[in-house]
């Protein structure tokens, strides 16, 4: 310890007295009033489930920050390699169950708080979630920082403070979404750290002086403002470690303007600060799908700009060279909405540093990495020419003269082979004139990854196939996602995770999921089946509880639930789903008492957001609810059939869904899904595969698996003839032209309301719905004959869990350490 001031003993023992860690349900019990009588100023007497839940939170964030001092007192001493992981969205969900669990002080503060009479899962639930994300790809990053702050990983991920989160999703009575905002700060965050005296310039608009006899430049005037810090300290498990994320908000440079204000002119001098605060306003709520705003653009460069002076900054300190900075910073771009870093990097040593333009390049083109998560043409941003240059004329200057230098080099090695540039070029030509992202982020990283096997070599052969043969192949690689054992099996699962652990002797496969492979063999084992089963059992009556508290549907707990949870898509294919299951009701109608007898019971469960543009996407929720809504009413069914669609889809609702789930329905267009990690959430927690290609087969072994459906090298073939070589619906598919008249009837609503749903698969039908709707049946079919054998099911149930080990964060955080990162543990020493 270090007393900068004043008296040695009066230091030493208050930081010793701060350093007391609570041991037992007595010590937290001690700290959670301290806060509630100091932090909340409230009379012990007068405490309700969110005072409690606030003092607790703020109890287990005293653990939090001592442990991130000391890891960044330690890493500052060590002066490691550092990873910084850029994301635009960071899903993390609810904090508080995380961090005691990870603290390895869950049952210590659950024996407190009931000690000071409240039930610890009350207190979990006055939480909000934090959900600065859209999907998957946000909910990446939240599992990716988890896993860094656990193999003690010197790394921090850097986002954006959004005041509004992801809509919050509500349904008319008609089946319709209708989108709300997200609040979530408007309670006092208590996982946050504001950092009001880490802030960073930004500038926008402006004009550029170039200087004579250099490549350096002068961006001045436009517009200026703050990017302020706030910090979330991340708790690694079973570690002192702690990780950081960092999230900018934008704020005014002053707070308003003096001259209008002395002027009397008091709205003009506060204008100028409102559109500033504009910047982190709210969080895009598009998935998969690219809308070129310009103030997606100011976030984006914001968030790039104040991430990279910090980490500068921090390099700086060392004292190094600048020929040094890829040894000691590494910084992953999470697709390509930083992808402005590389511009930004230059521009700060071109302009700022004196560093020579190629020298500047040489030493750019060492320290980023980028992750593509999609090969949709639709969804990889290109910027018009003209924005970018209006809102970055600095950048752009820098990215014409980085494309030109590309140019030369692919004009050296193809001469002549003007279309190979004109595939190649950052700069789309044509009208209006594009900047493309992807192209710009290949031409600056050290090396690019996708998301799964199948997934990266797409990528190869596809989109990028012209890189692969500039660049060389080794310059692509795979790492397969993955997802945290901790909040996905220990944190949602808690019966699960203490099966394992009592079988295995230790929870060790917490943090080595690889062990989980050694319980493959209790797939035999009659007393470990029933006790898989009771588990099940209880996740889905607790699943049923909520489905028939919050939708007042009754659902039967031994049929099979089957879970579609994801984003509505397109591609995605929900409507397969929900197609098919009108086919089922269609079935049980005509089926006779005895026919009816031989069948199983299934509840179909979907849940995800429609991004609030997308049409389609929100007429399929419609036609879902709709649905539902006859067959849950219908009777003469009785309980063979149930439909819910949960509104409002978010982390913490994925935590009661995955491990109630008996089929988790995985049925994109074969190729079009980047990875998916929910699927890895639901097979972990014993849920059987039905879907099209994927890589959890491989690992589960395709006897574990339902797969169906045409593979990604039949889907042009089959795109192409249905376009333009169509033949009529009730030859594609008989059984879907049956469904289609039958929605047609009127039943779930006026016929014409789902007109430009059906009108697709009859006319293009570009996700192959038709094609692959018989073999989806058939799969169905299958599943329905496993479940009949139920100790069957069951075995192929454990089999399929205890294969993911390969699907933990862990494993693709170690991979990116290892094989493009270069960093290395760094434990705090206890
Ligand atoms: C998802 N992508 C992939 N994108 O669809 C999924 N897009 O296959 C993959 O498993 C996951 O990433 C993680 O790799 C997304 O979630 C977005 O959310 C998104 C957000 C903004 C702009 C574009």
């Amino acid at each position: 310890h270090e007393w900068p001031i004043g008296d040695e003993t009066t230091w030493k023992t208050a930081l010793d007295a701060n350093d007391v860690d609570p041991e037992d349900a007595q010590g937290v019990a001690n700290t959670v009033v301290h806060h509630i009588t100091t932090s909340l100023a409230r009379q012990a007497g007068n405490m309700d489930t969110l005072a409690a839940y606030q003092a607790t939170a703020l109890s287990v964030r005293d653990q939090l920050i001592k442990r991130w001092n000391e890891t960044t007192t330690y890493h500052t001493s060590r002066a490691p390699k550092r990873i910084y992981y850029l994301s635009i969205e960071w899903l993390i969900g609810r904090s508080l169950d995380n961090a005691v669990l990870n603290l390895g002080m869950r049952n210590t503060y659950e024996d407190a708080t009931r000690k000071l009479g409240f039930n610890f899962e009350d207190l979990l639930n006055e939480e909000r979630d934090a959900a600065l994300g859209n999907g998957g790809l946000g909910r990446l990053a939240a599992c990716y920082i988890d896993s860094m702050a656990t193999l003690c990983l010197p790394g921090w991920g850097y986002g954006l403070r959004y005041n509004y989160g992801i809509f919050k999703q509500l349904l008319s009575s008609t089946g319709e979404q209708l989108e709300a905002p997200d609040p979530w700060l408007d309670r006092e965050n208590p996982w946050e750290i504001p950092r009001l005296d880490v802030a960073y310039p930004i500038r926008f608009y402006g004009h550029v002086e170039s200087v004579p006899n250099s490549d350096k430049a002068v961006w001045q005037g436009g517009m200026e403002c703050l990017a302020v810090a706030y910090d979330t300290p991340i708790p690694g498990y079973a570690t002192k470690n702690c990780a950081n994320i960092r999230l900018w908000s934008a704020k005014p440079v002053q707070g308003f303007d003096l001259n209008s204000f002395n002027a009397g002119n008091y709205e003009a001098s506060v204008q100028a600060s409102s559109e500033v605060g504009n910047i982190t306003q709210v969080l895009y709520p598009n998935d998969n799908m690219y809308a070129g705003k310009l103030l997606r653009l100011q976030q984006q460069y914001l968030w790039t700009s104040a991430s990279l002076q910090d980490i500068l900054r921090r390099f700086l300190k060392l004292d190094k060279p600048w020929s040094q900075l890829s040894d000691f910073i590494c910084i992953q771009m999470n697709d390509t909405h930083p992808t402005i870093a590389i511009a930004e990097l230059m521009r700060i040593l071109v302009d700022e540093e004196d560093v020579p333009y190629d020298q500047a390049w040489k030493i750019t083109t060492k320290v980023f990495a980028y992750t593509n998560h999609t090969v949709l043409p639709e969804a990889l941003e290109k910027w018009e020419l003209s924005l970018f240059e209006k809102l970055l004329p600095r950048h752009l200057q820098l990215i014409y003269r980085i494309n030109y230098e590309f140019m030369g080099q692919v004009a050296k090695r193809w001469p002549n082979d003007m279309d190979r540039m004109r595939r190649m070029s950052i700069i789309e030509e044509g009208t209006p004139k594009y900047v493309r992202m992807a192209h710009l982020a290949i031409v600056g990283s050290f090396k690019v990854n996708g998301v799964a096997e199948l997934h990266s070599q797409l990528l190869q052969s596809t989109i990028f196939r012209d890189f692969v043969e500039f660049k060389g192949r080794d310059f692509f690689t795979n790492v397969t996602n993955g997802i945290t054992p901790r909040r996905w099996v220990l944190q949602c699962n808690p019966e699960l995770a203490e099966l394992v652990t009592h079988t295995l002797g230790s929870d060790q496969w917490l943090t080595n999921a690889q062990l989980l492979r050694n319980l493959l063999p209790m797939a035999e084992d009659v007393n470990f089946r029933k006790a898989w089963d009771v588990i099940k059992k209880n996740n889905k009556r607790r699943l049923a509880d909520v489905l028939e508290e919050e939708l007042g549907i009754l659902v039967n707990v031994d049929s099979i639930f089957a879970c579609q949870i994801k984003r509505m898509h397109e591609y995605k294919r929900q409507t397969l789903n929900i197609f098919a299951i009108i086919h089922r009701y269609m079935q049980i109608k005509k089926a006779t008492p005895e026919e009816r007898k031989k069948m199983q019971p299934w509840t179909f469960i979907f849940a995800g957001k429609a991004a609030p543009g997308y049409y389609i996407a929100k007429l399929v929720i419609r036609l879902i609810v709709n649905v539902g809504k006859v067959i849950n009413n219908d009777l003469d069914i009785g309980d063979l059939l149930n439909v819910c669609f949960i509104p409002d889809y978010s982390v913490s609702i994925a935590e009661v869904l995955i491990p109630a789930a008996d089929v988790s329905v995985q049925i994109s267009t074969a190729g079009t899904e980047a990875s998916g990690t929910s699927n890895m959430k639901l097979a972990i927690n014993g849920a059987l595969l039905l879907g099209t290609v994927d890589e959890i087969a491989e690992d589960a072994g395709e006897d574990q698996c339902f797969m169906f459906g045409h593979l990604a090298d039949q889907v042009q073939q089959v795109r192409f003839n249905n376009s333009y070589n169509p033949i009529p619906l009730d030859q594609r598919s008989p059984e879907l032209a049956e469904v289609f008249k039958y929605i047609e009837s009127g039943v779930f609503g006026d016929a014409h309301i789902y007109e430009s749903l059906t009108k697709t698969v009859y006319e293009h039908d570009y996700y192959l719905v038709s094609n692959d709707f018989g073999s989806y049946l058939a799969a169905q079919k299958l599943v329905d004959d496993v479940w009949a054998n139920r100790d069957e099911w069951t075995k192929k149930a454990i089999l399929t869990a205890f294969a993911m080990g390969d699907f933990s964060s862990d494993r693709s955080v170690q991979d990116y350490a290892d094989g493009i990162w270069g960093v290395e543990s760094e434990r705090v020493p206890e």
